[in-house]
C-alpha cells in the first residue's frame, strides 16, 4: 500500500490567507516510511534558506494500487550556461526545438521574470498563442502524487552521478510526470530558493538542466507548462495534481 504525503509551508500564515511560499513536498511511499519522510518534510520547513516555516500543512491518503500508473524519467542533458542569459537564450532554443512559439516563450519568460511573490504551483501558457490557460492566479496548478519507483535504487544511481541534491532528484520526478500529460509539450523552470541558480527545459522527451538560470541570492522562480491547444484544463489539471505517477528509472 502506498500513501500520497504532500507538504506546503509558508511564513505569514497559511499560503491562502497571504502567507509567502517557503517550500512544498510530494511523496509516494510505503506505510513503513510514513514517519521518517513526515519528519524529514517539517524539518525542511523549519529549516528552509527561505526562512522557519510558521504554517506547514501535511496531507497523507492512502493511494490505491490498481490507480496508479508507471512512467519513464525523461534522459537528463546537461547544458553549461556561461552566464544567465546564456542560460535563458538555450532554454528558448530548447523550447522553440519542440515546437512552441516565440510568443508563448517570451511570455513564459516574462512571466517568470515578474513575478514579485513565489507561487506554490505553475502557470499554464498555451504553446501557440501564449496566453495563460490555468484561473489559479498566484496560486498555480500544483503538480502531485508522484514519486520515484525505487527510492532506493534512484537515491544510489544520484549519488552515483554526485547528483546528491535533492533538488535535481525532485525536480526529474515532477518534469517527468508533466511531460507525460498528453498536452503539455514543455516546460520552463527555475527555483525560487535564493541559493539555487540551477533551471531546466523539458521538452522532447529531455531534461535540459541549464547551469545558470538565475542570479545567486534571487528569489524569483516558478514553473511554466507549454500546453498543446484544443485542451480539456479540467481534464489536465486532474492528472497533473491527482494522477499517481511512480516514475521508473530503468524504463
Ligand atoms: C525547485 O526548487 O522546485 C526547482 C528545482 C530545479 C532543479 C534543477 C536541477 O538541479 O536539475
Ligand atoms: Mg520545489
Ligand atoms: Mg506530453
Ligand atoms: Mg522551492
Amino acid at each position: 500500500m502506498l500513501y500520497s504525503i504532500r507538504m506546503r509551508s509558508a511564513q505569514g500564515g497559511a499560503h491562502e490567507h497571504g502567507g509567502h511560499h517557503i517550500s512544498g513536498a510530494e511523496r509516494l511511499i510505503t506505510t513503513q516510511d510514513l514517519t521518517t519522510i513526515t519528519e524529514k518534510l517539517i524539518q525542511r520547513a523549519l529549516t528552509h534558506e527561505k526562512g522557519r516555516a510558521d504554517f506547514i500543512r501535511l496531507t497523507i491518503e492512502e493511494v490505491k494500487p490498481k490507480d496508479i500508473i508507471t512512467i519513464p524519467m525523461l534522459k537528463m542533458e546537461t547544458y553549461t550556461a556561461i552566464n544567465v542569459s546564456d542560460g535563458h537564450k538555450n532554454a528558448c532554443e530548447f523550447l522553440a526545438n519542440a515546437g512552441i512559439s516565440k510568443i508563448a516563450i517570451d511570455n513564459a519568460m516574462s512571466s517568470l521574470l515578474s513575478l514579485q511573490e513565489n507561487m506554490r504551483g505553475a502557470i499554464l501558457i498555451d504553446a501557440t498563442t501564449g496566453k495563460r490557460l490555468d484561473n489559479t492566479g498566484m496560486r498555480g496548478i500544483r503538480v502531485s502524487r508522484m514519486d520515484f519507483k525505487d527510492t532506493l535504487q534512484a537515491k544510489k544511481h544520484f549519488d552515483e552521478l554526485g547528483y546528491t541534491d535533492n533538488h535535481v532528484q525532485e525536480a526529474l520526478v515532477l518534469a517527468s510526470k508533466v511531460l507525460s500529460a498528453p498536452n503539455v509539450v514543455g516546460e520552463l523552470c527555475w527555483s525560487d530558493d535564493p541559493n539555487y541558480i540551477i533551471g531546466y527545459v523539458s521538452a522532447n522527451n529531455i531534461y535540459h538542466r541549464i547551469t545558470k538560470m538565475k542570479p545567486l541570492h534571487s528569489s524569483q522562480g516558478g514553473r511554466v507548462f507549454f500546453v498543446k491547444t484544443p485542451v480539456d484544463i479540467t481534464a489536465l489539471q486532474n492528472y497533473l495534481e491527482r494522477q499517481p505517477v511512480l516514475v521508473d528509472i530503468n524504463l
